[in-house]
Parts: C-alpha cells; structure tokens; sequence
C-alpha cells in the first residue's frame, strides 16, 4: 500500500486528523490511493457516493470538479438509528438524492437521459462527511484520495421515480428545528440524472462499468453542515419524504 493510503487508513482507524498539506497527486493517480483506501476498509461496497457536484459545495471547498468515492460496507446507517458522532473525526452532513439503478450503465457516451432509463428508484438520502484531513483542508486530488471525505449515509424509502422531476424538486434543510437552506434538485450539475452520467464516463476512463443494483448518491444539493452529539437534522425533498438523524 502506498504511504498515504496507509496514513488515511490509520486516520479512519484511530479517528486522528492528518494534517493538511498538499499531496502534488493528479487526480489520476489519486483515484489509485483512493482505490487502495477501499480495498482496506472495505472491500465490499454498500453505495457511492458523488460529491462536489452542487456549485454551492464546489465554492465551499474552492474546487471546480466534481469527484467519486465509495461507500462500504458497515458505513450505511439504517433509518432511525443515531449518527455516532465519536466515531467520526469531524463529520459533516449534507442532503442528497440517491438513485438504484436497473441495468448496467458503462461507456463514454452516457447521458443523464440514459441514467434516468435505468433507474429503478430514488430515494432522498443524508450523506455523512468525515475529512482525514484536519479542518477540511485539501485539494482535490488530496480528497480524491481521502475517498471523498466518505464516512456514512442513510437514505429514505426507493420512490418511484417515474413523473418526478428532479430538477424541480425542492429541499428543505433543517437543523435542531430551524431551516439552513433550501434548494432544488437543479443544483446538482443541471439534473441529479446528469450527475450520475457524469461518474459512469469517469468510470469508463478506468475501464469500469456501473453494475445494475447499485445505489449512487448522486452529491449534495446544498452546504455541508458540522454536527456534533445533541443534534438533530432534518432533509425534506418533494415527492421523495423526509429523513431525520440525530446525532449521539
Ligand atoms: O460529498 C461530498 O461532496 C464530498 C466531497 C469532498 C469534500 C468534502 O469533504 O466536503
Ligand atoms: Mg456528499
């Protein structure tokens, strides 16, 4: 394993912030830590997770791409059950729309139309962000590397995604009872569909298809917020349900 793969591991391991500095990686070569940090923690894969897709994220970490991570197995929180917040180094969470998908999607031509031909449901969801890194300082390649700052997520009943339009739909935000922000599903990159598209291109260029079955959380429609034990958060989106989690 390579020596930042190893230290990101260890920092997920022992909860300990590595300090920042950048890794002069290419995003090439940081996707192949990042590979090396899922191998370990994984291997199996329970979703993936985009991020950055949303201009409101990409201003707040000041990058200007978006990225991939994976979500493995033992990270997924079922609904009801409390975020666990010493388990995590600094989380972060952030409303999402997660699709499943029916078919297999792969090749350099995907569009958001085909994603949307193969989806079988979408579900609102809660992406839970931990940054090895301390005070969410990095680059991208360093966050490539740090699987996409990937600790946990939860997602709400699979909803028929047949006559939504997830562009349109809204999202209320709300934390300890009180709203922080709202958006539309348009935030992310014109269309959470496109988003998808997006990532099964990316994969191409890594000789990778997207199998059917999988669950893809397709990036945040708003600013991340911190979290820490007594809190509360809450995700409306229209048409796809509300998600609380508390925190403990
Ligand atoms: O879900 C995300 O948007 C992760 C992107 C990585 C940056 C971050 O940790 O906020
Ligand atoms: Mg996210």
């Amino acid at each position: 394993m390579s020596e930042l793969a190893d230290r990101l591991v260890s920092a997920v391991r022992t909860r300990t912030a590595l300090d920042p500095g950048a890794t002069g990686l290419t995003p090439e070569a940081a996707y192949d830590v990042q590979d090396e940090v899922v191998s370990a923690l994984g291997p199996g894969v329970a979703a993936i997770k985009l991020g950055l897709t949303s201009k409101a994220k990409q201003v707040q970490m000041s990058v200007d791409e978006p990225l991939y991570g994976w979500l493995v197995d033992g990270t997924e929180i079922h609904r009801g059950d409390p975020l666990v917040a010493g388990e995590l180094i600094q989380p972060r969470v952030e409303p999402e729309i997660a699709f499943i998908t029916s078919a297999e999607l792969g090749g350099p031509g995907v569009s958001a139309a085909h994603v949307l031909a193969a989806t079988s449901a979408v579900m609102a969801a809660i992406d839970v962000l931990d940054s090895r890194y301390a005070g969410y300082s990095f680059t991208l390649p360093d966050v490539i590397a740090d699987n996409a700052s990937a600790a946990r997520f939860v997602v709400g009943d699979p909803i028929d995604p047949t006559g939504v339009d997830l562009r349109t739909v809204g999202c209320v935000f709300s934390k300890n009872g009180e709203m922080v922000a709202t958006a539309a599903g348009a935030a992310i990159l014109g269309h959470p569909a496109a988003a998808v598209a997006w990532f099964v291109r990316k994969l191409a260029e890594r000789d990778r298809v997207l199998p059917a079955g999988s669950v893809v959380l397709a990036g945040a429609l708003t600013a991340a917020i911190p979290v820490e034990t007594g809190d509360s958060v809450t995700v409306e989106i229209d048409r796809l349900g509300t998600l609380e989690l508390a925190v403990r």
